[in-house]
């Protein structure tokens, strides 16, 4: 956690102060982007001082390439990480790969995931899309892109993995969950800065006391959703089934209920805000682009016909290749998870000269390498889904595009957010057109995952262009 790269120099921004570090400039609630903005200036590989924390920074598509490589390096844990474990403790996200419950609860939940159940969660999607194009539909004026889409992926997570209904949609407000989840975040943020500071353990002691109740109330949720369970049964097959019920084939071990808790909230924390955030960009990249929206638009009445509230089927789904290059290259411009750390496993030196040895971490910097012109030509900040036609992906720098993370420690959610996140674009462009506010400015805002802040849309009922029948391909 110290990541003192053994004294070695690295480049950091101008004007470090004696003990403080590099706060100067620092603005807490945009720290992602400053760290962004300074480390661009600076090279493959710098570091910033927060403290006595030292933070590095990976920036380049090689540097990634090189640090993705899973013989000599591991998912590393920066102190962000760290103390989200107060939160998720040894669930698949926060665990150590040491720890027993990494090997048990991935074998146990990768089949969550494979396309039986994928197939009863496409149901689970078509019906919270329902309700949010029905919520969205019966509102007067803009909709608030970012609340509807969180409502939907959260419901989503939960119907689908727990087959629970948290009634998002049955209220104006969020579900008090997500406030407390961002709330215990933002102190687990806090945390892993102050936890270098001096009297940072006072301060982190007063921030654990603050955020008790928050941490409370989610644990009462989780058990509230095991107990509802066992009383009443539910879907066996879902992910809360599986972890009650499965045990591993091989060594016959199941998970206990601490653990079964720590993975529901893993589950519900990483499961919603990142495929919330994802929508909310492509949104905004379709609002800014007119002629992009027009093709997918275009395409969705290809696919659906002249229905606009036609819904499509599973088989649909990965027809709708337009879309999702839109959102794959929203996920390149603005990745909602903007960066994962890695470890060696063994001490390396770097193709920059720099040893590095295990406890050494760097973070990889999505939002540079996504945009590295040795990767991605020099119109790399512009938004164009086509860079994803495959004949332009052929050759691509191999680990150039990394939204889900790498290796073992990828996301195991990623086939779950990609097919509901094409449903859910496919439904609404088919059905509606959009219209941007004209004086909006993207501005991010940084939770744990990035998001686009106070984004609006107004929303016309659309009548789909009619297209001849053609012979299939
Ligand atoms: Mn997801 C890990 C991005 C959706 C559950 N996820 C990761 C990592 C990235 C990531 C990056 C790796 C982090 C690291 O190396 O430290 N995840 C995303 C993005 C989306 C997303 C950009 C949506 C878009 N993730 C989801 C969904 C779920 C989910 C949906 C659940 C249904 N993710 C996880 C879990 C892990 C993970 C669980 C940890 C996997 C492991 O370490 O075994």
């Amino acid at each position: 956690m110290r990541n003192d790269w053994s004294g070695q120099r690295l480049p950091h921004p101008p004007g470090r102060l004696p003990i403080v570090g590099d706060v100067r400039g620092l603005d807490p609630r945009r720290a992602f982007q400053t760290f962004v903005e300074d480390a661009a200036q600076l090279g493959p590989l710098s570091a910033c001082k927060i403290f006595g924390q030292q933070f590095v920074f990976a920036t380049t598509a090689e540097l990634c390439a090189e640090l993705c490589d899973e013989r000599r390096f591991e998912k590393g844990f920066t102190p962000a990480v760290i103390a989200l474990r107060d939160y998720g403790g040894d669930g698949l996200f926060t665990a150590y790969r040491h720890e027993p419950n990494w090997p048990l609860a991935h074998d146990l939940l990768v089949p969550a995931f494979a396309k039986t159940s994928m197939e009863r969660y496409h149901e689970v999607f078509l019906q919270v899309t329902r309700e949010l194009l029905d919520w969205w539909g019966a509102t007067e004026g803009p909709v608030v892109v970012g609340k509807g889409m969180t409502k939907l992926t959260m419901e989503s997570i939960t119907r689908a993995a727990f087959s629970r209904d948290f009634g998002s949609f049955e209220s104006e407000q969020t579900h008090p969950f997500v406030h407390a989840m961002v709330a215990a975040l933002r102190a687990g943020q806090q945390q892993g800065t102050l936890s270098a500071a001096p009297l940072g353990r006072l301060a982190i002691a007063r921030l654990k006391r603050k955020n008790a109740h928050h941490l409370a109330y989610s644990e009462r949720l989780v058990d509230d959703v095991v107990s509802t369970r066992r009383k009443e049964g539910g879907d066996q097959e879902d992910l809360l089934g599986i972890m009650l019920e499965e045990r591993h084939p091989e060594t016959g071990e199941a998970l206990d209920d601490t653990a079964i808790r720590n993975q529901i909230l893993t589950f519900l924390v990483a499961g919603h805000e990142t495929t919330s955030g994802a929508l909310s960009f492509t949104l905004h990249y379709l609002l800014q682009h007119r002629e992009v929206l027009a093709r997918a638009q275009a395409e969705t009445d290809e696919i659906l016909g002249a229905d606009p509230d036609a819904e499509p089927t599973f088989e649909q789904v990965p027809k709708f290749r337009y879309l999702r290059r839109c959102l794959d290259e929203a996920l390149r411009m603005w990745p909602t998870v903007p960066g994962f750390a890695r470890t060696p496993k063994q001490e390396v030196t770097l193709s920059t000269g720099h040893r590095m040895r295990p406890g050494d971490w760097a973070l990889i910097m999505l939002p540079l390498v996504h945009r590295d012109p040795v990767a991605w030509g020099e119109d790399a900040d512009q938004f164009d889904p086509d860079r994803f036609l495959p004949e332009r992906s052929r050759g691509r720098m191999k680990h150039s595009y990394k939204p889900f993370g790498t290796g073992e420690r990828s996301c195991i959610g990623r086939q779950f957010a990609l097919h509901e996140a094409v449903l859910v674009l496919a439904r609404l462009l088919h059905a509606y057109d959009l219209e941007p506010d004209p004086d909006y400015q993207l501005r991010i805002e940084e939770r744990l995952t990035l998001l686009p802040e106070d984004l609006t849309v107004r929303l016309k009922r659309r009548v789909p262009v009619a297209v001849p029948e053609r012979t299939p391909r």
